[in-house]
C-alpha cells in the first residue's frame, strides 16, 4: 500500500510497439499513477502510490512486423497491517498456562464450538491441544474427504480439556455440524440446550429432534459451571461464499438465543490457507490480506458478529510437525477471548451471589 510497483520486460529486439493491458483492457495511462518506459530492449510500467485499485492482471503486448508476443503478471497490493500478532509463542503460552479463574464456583471456562459440517471445529480442538501439549494430536474425529462422503463425523457432544492432564482451566465442547434440511445435521434447539447447560457430555445428537427432559443426559437445573460461557461459531474461510441460506438461518437462530443469554460470542474463521494465496505463502501476511479482510467482513454480515470478534485461524490438518506461526495465530485469538469470557463468568457469579 502506498509503494511503487515496477513491472519490467526484457525483449530480444528493439523497435517494438508496446501496449499495456490491465485485466484484458488497454491500460489508460493516468498522470502521477502510471509511467510507461521503453528503453532499447527494456520495457517497463511503473505504478506509483499503489493501492487496492491497482490490483489486477497486467499484460504487456509486443508487436513488430514479424509477429506478436505477450507476457503477464498478477499485481496484488497488500494492505497496511490492520491487526498485529505476536509471532513468538513462549510468552503467551506461559501466561495462558498460568491463567487461573478468580471464582470459587467455576473451575473451567467452557467454550462450545458450533458451525457447518467440515468447518474445522474438531480441528480447532486438535490445534489448541497440540499447542499446549507440544505434540501433534490425532485424538478427535476430524473429517477426511472419504469420511465426509460416508457421513462419518462428529455426532456426540464431547468435551475436551486442554494441557497435560487438563492443566489449563479451559474446556472445549465439540458438536455435530449444521447442515441444510429440516432433519439434517445438529438440531438448533439442542445447541441452545447445550449452551444453557442442559446437555451432559456423551449425548448423541439426533437430527430429527431435540433432547427430551426425561433423557438421563438432560440436566434439569444446570449451574453456572455446567453452562457454556462462550459460543465459538466456526466458519471455513474458503466456503463462506458457498454457505447455504438454510445453514446461515440455523446459525442465526442459535446466535440470537446466545445473545439473549448474554455471553461472549466469537467467530473462528478457519482454513485461511485455502482462502488466500498470500496467507498460504506466509501466515505473517494474514492481516495484510484483502481476501482475509473481505471474508471477515462477509462473516460479520452473515452472522451479525462484529469484525473485532472474528478471529482467522489456521488449523493443523496435514502437518506432522508443530509450527510456531500456526500456534501464534491461534494463541492470539485465545489471548483476546479468555479474559473476556473470564470477566463474564466472574460477573455472573457475583450477580447470582448478590441475589441470594
Ligand atoms: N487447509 C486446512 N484444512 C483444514 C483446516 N481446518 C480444518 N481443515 C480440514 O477441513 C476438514 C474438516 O475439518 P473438521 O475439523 O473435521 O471439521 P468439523 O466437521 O467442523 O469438525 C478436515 O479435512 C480438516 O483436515 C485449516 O485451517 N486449513
Ligand atoms: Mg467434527
Amino acid at each position: 500500500m502506498g509503494k511503487e510497483i515496477i513491472l519490467s520486460c526484457e525483449t530480444n529486439t528493439e523497435g517494438l510497439t508496446v501496449t499495456w493491458e490491465k485485466d484484458g483492457q488497454k491500460l489508460m495511462c493516468v498522470q502521477d499513477k502510471h509511467i510507461m518506459k521503453q528503453d532499447g530492449t527494456e520495457c517497463s510500467l511503473k505504478i506509483l502510490n499503489a493501492d487496492e485499485r491497482d490490483d489486477g492482471n497486467y499484460t504487456i503486448q509486443l508487436e513488430n512486423n514479424l509477429g506478436t508476443a505477450s507476457c503477464s503478471a498478477m499485481v496484488n497490493v497488500e494492505l497496511s497491517e490492520w491487526r498485529t500478532v505476536q509471532w513468538e509463542q513462549n510468552a503467551t503460552v506461559s501466561s495462558l498456562k498460568e491463567f487461573k479463574i478468580d471464582n470459587d464456583h467455576v473451575r473451567q471456562l467452557r467454550f462450545l464450538l458450533y458451525g457447518p459440517v467440515g468447518a474445522g471445529k474438531s480441528s480447532i480442538i486438535n490445534t489448541i491441544r497440540t499447542i499446549f501439549e507440544d505434540r501433534q494430536f490425532e485424538g478427535l474425529c476430524v473429517n477426511c474427504p472419504v469420511a465426509t462422503l460416508s457421513k462419518c463425523y462428529t455426532k456426540n457432544y464431547l468435551k475436551y480439556s486442554i494441557g497435560t492432564e487438563g492443566a489449563l482451566p479451559l474446556i472445549f465442547s465439540d458438536t455435530m455440524g449444521v447442515e441444510k434440511g429440516e432433519s439434517e445435521g445438529v438440531c438448533s434447539d439442542d445447541i441452545i440446550n447445550a449452551l444453557k447447560g442442559h446437555i451432559t457430555e456423551g449425548y448423541v445428537f439426533n437430527p430429527t429432534g431435540q433432547i427430551l427432559e426425561d433423557n438421563p443426559l438432560y440436566r434439569i437445573n444446570p449451574s453456572l459451571s455446567d453452562r457454556i460461557h462462550c459460543l465459538v461459531n466456526v466458519i471455513a474461510a474458503d466456503k463462506i461464499a458457498l454457505m447455504d441460506v438454510e445453514v446461515i438461518n440455523k446459525m442465526k437462530k442459535v446466535r440470537e438465543a446466545a445473545s439473549r443469554i448474554g455471553f461472549p460470542q466469537v467467530v473462528f474463521m478457519t482454513r485461511v490457507d485455502l482462502a488466500c494465496p498470500l496467507t498460504t505463502r506466509n501466515l505473517h501476511c494474514i492481516y495484510r490480506s484483502r481476501k482475509i479482510k473481505e471474508n471477515m467482513q462477509k462473516c460479520s454480515n452473515l452472522l451479525g458478529v462484529p469484525v473485532n470478534c472474528i478471529f482467522p485461524v489456521k488449523n493443523y490438518y496435514e502437518e506432522t510437525t508443530v509450527n510456531e506461526d500456526t500456534n501464534c495465530l491461534m494463541l492470539d485469538a485465545l489471548k483476546h477471548i479468555i479474559p473476556w469470557v473470564h470477566k463474564y463468568v466472574v460477573n455472573c457469579s457475583t450477580m447470582s451471589t448478590n441475589k441470594q
